[in-house]
């Protein structure tokens, strides 16, 4: 069986051989070699620390090392994307399309650490399995998983919410003979489609861009959709050489913007109530935002479309129509027809000729819905309708979001109590950056924290972390932890706010649902839906004040706030 399950398990690269680390002694130690990771990286070794960065790929990059699937490619505009930094990276970098692809962004990444000089402080091919807080010397001791180990005073854990797959839990799942990967552990060697029988499970937006690349040289593609999406079109297209300096002038603008805006992106909500306008202006107002690039029918659309039913109703009609327009069999049109949730409600993908792909003789759309996968055969997919013969298997089935990257590690902090135990309700955190319990903890990107356009909300995230960490140096501290007060009301306001948009009634990765997955079956707050200017709201005030919603001390101090912990 070719299937690429080892890579399919937390372990690293298999490319490089590993050499065995020994053991070391650091001020700092950041996991993960991707967006979050690289970056506190810089500003930690800028501060003139002794920082070291663990990652599990043999290059860095993290989520864009890994997917390397057909297709995949940027939903957020190039330069919105890009680190906001150095303005000598911003100037020496340019962008080939508006939405560039995955082996131009991993080109990026490596740009960047080498001109950082940050490869020397990362070692790759690395995985962190434990890391285990000694409060008696104030240092994190964590192994890795060649036996070696590493100590540091800070630990920031910049391990990414998309980073461990998930196949699905169907009978035979390792029993197909043929070709069969993960789109997030996408082999390097070429694999081609041309000519091959190819299934794919997972219609998400991996999915989507896995399905339009599939269909182009496949003999024949079978498409197994569970939950049908609302898909919208990217609209992207190439960056002339002539275009490069008018874009670049425009780069303060374009992060004032994803710095104001409610999700980080370059679009933000229109300030008007989608029934507030005439039929005909809130019409051509969704046709524009139809024809433009980006994610902007999601994010710039009227203020109430993710809120309010019935304003939601009305964008959820326009693409119904949309996709019985370009769909020319009147039954596979309505299978894509999401039934259960209304546009945007989940993460919307963006596509290039996706609906136009089922129009293709060589492809057909299997409803799970109707038809559910019995098992996975050696020679194919199983549904109750019957066999579906297959060269290649492909599962764009997603991933263990959010919370599944800390899982996978073994962190404990004060009294040797265990992440998962203090999560097992449901994760806690102070603005989703430190957890109560885990001194010199950081997680950016982590559980209740504040995402939509990654990089951008992972900078913010790392200048945060950054800046607690100079305001300790300035006072001679050495010890930080949240106070449990502050992890509660952050937490509180979290749940409470996740309840607004009408997503938090449907199961997807940002409610906390992976059916694939032991005990995520229920949804969950799992992410920050108050909205990236009360995110930053809540920080800047805690920075303005001088942070008392952290407890900082000498480790003798954390000892004595250990004693005073409940149970
Ligand atoms: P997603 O969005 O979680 O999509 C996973 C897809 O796989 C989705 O269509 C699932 O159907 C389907 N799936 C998962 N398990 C099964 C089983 N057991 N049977 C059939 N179908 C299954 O992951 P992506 O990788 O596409 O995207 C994740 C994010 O990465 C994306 O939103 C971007 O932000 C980047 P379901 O919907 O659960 O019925």
């Amino acid at each position: 069986m070719r299937l690429q399950s080892a890579t399919i398990t937390p372990s690293g690269d298999s490319h490089r051989p590993k050499v065995r680390e020994p053991s070391r002694e650091y001020d700092a130690v950041v996991i993960g070699a991707g967006v979050a990771g690289i970056y506190q990286l810089y500003r930690l070794r800028e501060l003139g620390m002794r920082v070291h960065a663990f990652e599990a790929g043999s290059g860095p990059g993290g989520a864009w090392y890994w997917n390397r699937y057909p297709g995949a490619r940027f939903d957020s505009e190039s330069y919105s994307y890009a680190y906001s930094f150095s303005k000598e990276i911003l100037d020496e970098w340019n962008w080939s399309e508006h939405f560039a692809s995955q082996p131009e962004v991993l080109r990026y990444y490596d740009f960047v650490v080498d001109r950082l000089d940050l490869r020397p402080s990362i070692t790759f091919n690395s995985l962190v399995v434990s890391a285990q807080y000694d409060e008696h010397a104030n240092r994190w001791r964590l192994t890795l998983d060649d036996g070696s180990s590493a100590t540091a005073q800070f630990v920031v854990a910049a391990v990414g919410p998309l980073t461990v797959p998930t196949l699905p839990r169907i009978d035979g799942v390792e029993s197909f003979a043929g070709e069969a990967y993960h789109t997030a552990r996408w082999p390097r060697e070429p694999v081609t489609f041309a000519g091959k029988r190819v299934g794919v499970i997972g219609t998400g937006a991996t999915g989507v861009q896995t399905i339009q690349e599939a269909a182009k040289t496949a003999r024949h593609l079978t498409v197994f959709q569970r939950t049908a999406n609302y898909c919208a079109p990217l609209n992207n297209r190439p960056i002339t050489e002539a275009e490069q300096p008018a874009l670049k002038a425009t780069y303060d603008e374009v992060f004032t913007r994803c710095a104001t805006s409610g999700n980080w992106f370059i679009h933000d909500t229109d300030p008007r109530g989608a029934l507030s306008v005439s039929d005909e202006e809130r019409l051509a107002f969704f046709e524009k935002l139809y024809g433009e690039p980006g994610l902007g029918i999601w994010q710039g659309n009227f203020r109430d479309t993710m809120t309010d039913a019935a304003a939601n109703r009305t964008i959820t009609e326009f693409i119904h129509a949309k996709i019985r327009e370009r769909v020319e069999d009147p039954v596979t049109a309505e299978k894509l027809i999401p039934k259960d949730h209304g546009f945007g409600n989940r993460r919307v993908p963006l596509e290039t000729g996706y609906y136009e792909v089922f129009n293709q003789p060589n492809v057909d759309l299997v409803d799970l819905k109707a038809t559910p996968i019995v098992r996975i055969t050696p020679t194919g997919v199983q549904t109750t309708e019957g066999l579906v013969e297959l060269d290649m298997l492909v599962y764009a089935t997603g991933f263990d979001a959010i919370t599944g990257s800390f899982d996978r590690i073994d962190i404990r902090g004060l009294d040797g109590r265990t992440l998962k135990d203090t999560w097992a309700e449901g994760p806690r955190a102070y603005l989703g950056l430190q957890i109560s319990g885990f001194p010199n903890f950081f997680t950016p990107g982590g559980p209740l924290s504040a995402l939509g356009n990654i990089p951008r909300a992972l900078e913010y995230h790392v200048n945060w972390i950054t800046d607690v960490i100079v305001h300790m140096r300035k006072h001679g501290f050495d010890v930080v932890d949240a106070r449990p007060e502050a992890e509660a009301a952050w937490t509180d306001h979290a749940r409470e706010v996740a309840q607004i948009p009408l997503s938090s009634k449907i199961d997807s990765w940002m409610t906390g649902v992976n059916t694939n997955v032991e005990g995520k079956q229920a949804r969950n707050v799992v992410m920050y839906r108050g909205g990236a200017a009360n995110f930053r709201t809540w920080c800047e005030n805690s920075s303005a004040g001088g942070y008392p919603e952290l407890a900082f001390g000498s480790h003798a101090e954390t000892q004595a706030h250990t004693a005073a912990l409940p149970g």
